[in-house]
């Protein structure tokens, strides 16, 4: 079982996309452990994107993800962050295919909608950012007809 960090970003959340998001992970068979909507404090983006801070695009990611509220999410499941990452599709809408939810909605590298961990390392150093609290124990009663 692995856990991955996934946030609707600012420009989901105000195009109303966020049930659309929500249905498609649900749907899959991810199983929800942690649900939040705030807008993010300068502090948590840099430290959200400290590995993109010498890019040139970091100041305009930055602003653009403090510019209104996210919805933060902790999904569950095998391989959770590489199912998540194909749900997601590539980076620029442009290139992403039909079926994922940056090909089915976004036109843009800048305005893509939605966040995925990339690795078990960013997953977990993510989650404990964006969720100090911690995320819930909980297991569905679906999940027996998930998994064989
Ligand atoms: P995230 O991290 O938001 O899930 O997106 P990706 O994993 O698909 O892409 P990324 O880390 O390479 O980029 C992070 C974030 O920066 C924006 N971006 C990226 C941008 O505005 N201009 C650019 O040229 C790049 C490469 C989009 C996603």
């Amino acid at each position: 079982m692995e856990t991955t960090y996934i946030m609707v970003k600012p420009d989901g959340v105000q195009r109303g996309l966020v049930g659309e998001i929500i249905g498609r992970f649900e749907r899959k068979g991810l199983r929800l452990v942690g649900l939040k909507s705030l807008i993010p404090s300068e502090e948590i983006a840099r430290a959200h994107y400290e590995v993109h801070k010498e890019r040139p695009f970091f100041p305009g990611l930055i602003k653009f993800i403090t510019s209104g509220p996210v919805v933060c999410m902790a999904w569950s499941g095998v391989g959770a962050i590489g199912v998540a990452r194909n749900l997601i599709g590539p980076t620029n809408g442009r290139d992403a295919p039909p079926g994922t939810i940056r090909g089915d909605f976004g036109m843009e590298i800048g305005y893509n909608m939605i966040h995925g961990s990339d690795a078990a390392e960013t997953a977990e150093f993510e989650l404990g950012l964006w969720f100090p609290e911690g995320t819930m124990d909980w297991l569905p009663d679906r999940e027996n007809w998930v998994y064989e």
